[in-house]
């Protein structure tokens, strides 16, 4: 009898962590025309926002990740309010986000925040509010940081990224009060996994908010923080990084495309 209890627990707990993950948003640009403005209208996003600074959020095409377009979001100038891109309060509320987007620093004067979180402040245009994001990322000039209360710590004990580099930044941040698997690995409750490139930086570290639902996210830069952005995923839950096949793939496919242009540059 026993056993037979045992047995229907391991089935339920298979059930439970393959139903874990849900791809909630996929963002790619991908059919966007050269210096299209994005908008609410031709992307999936409910959130795009130029500051009183001006500059642009455009779709470069062919861009910088595999063959289709992707997004830019630049400033004319720094001391401006924020230029960003999101998702408001209509994604499936959950305590575990994944969030994956590649990304490719075009100015690093200035700074390029990421959050998954909730609420009118969470996506308001003034300064963001710590208590609404289950996460806050950002490239401070380069040097990676987690959102802790009110300050910011490195990540991966100082992570500093390389101007026009192509990334893959995977956050997997469990603000729940247990712990989450996923294929590779697991995160404690009120903690977070972040990978770069495929490489773990940082291991159960504490996410911002803990016991939030988080509901939307946005990405921005304030001072000239210039980032190319593309592939944004989301899923509620906990999600693996993508196999190291595909991976791979993708970094021959951008390694390709700079020997392209490179060649393309000695025969101009
Ligand atoms: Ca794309
Ligand atoms: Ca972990």
């Amino acid at each position: 009898m026993k056993k037979t209890i045992l047995s229907i627990f391991a089935v339920a707990v298979t059930i439970v962590s393959s139903q874990a993950q849900v791809m909630v948003f996929q963002e790619t640009f991908d059919d966007l025309p050269n210096n299209t403005a994005l908008t609410i209208s031709n992307t999936d996003l409910t959130y795009v926002r130029i500051g009183t600074g001006g500059g642009t959020i455009n779709a470069t095409s062919p861009g910088f990740f595999g063959t289709g377009a992707s997004a830019s979001i630049t400033q004319a100038m720094s001391n401006a309010s924020l230029n960003g891109i999101g998702v408001q309060s209509t994604l499936q509320p959950s305590n575990i986000y994944t969030m994956a987007f590649n990304f490719r620093p075009l100015d690093l004067t200035g700074d390029f925040v990421i959050g998954v979180g909730a609420g009118t402040s969470f996506t308001g245009n003034s300064v963001f509010t710590t208590a609404h994001g289950l996460f806050w990322i950002q490239s401070d000039s380069g040097n990676l940081e987690r959102r802790i209360d009110s300050g910011w710590s490195d990540i991966g004990g100082g992570t500093t990224l390389t101007l026009n580099s192509n990334n893959l930044l995977h956050i997997i941040a469990n603000g729940s009060d247990a712990s989450a698997s996923y294929t590779g690995g697991s995160v404690g409750a009120g903690r977070m996994d972040i990978y770069l490139n495929g490489t773990l930086l940082d291991d159960d570290v504490a996410v911002t908010t803990s016991g939030l639902n988080a509901t939307g996210f946005r990405m921005y830069n304030v001072n000239k923080g210039d980032t190319a952005v593309d592939n944004i995923t989301l899923w509620s839950g906990a999600a693996p990084i993508p196999e190291p096949s595909s991976g791979a793939l993708l970094v021959l496919g951008g390694m390709a495309l700079v020997a392209v242009r490179s060649l393309r540059k000695k025969n101009s």
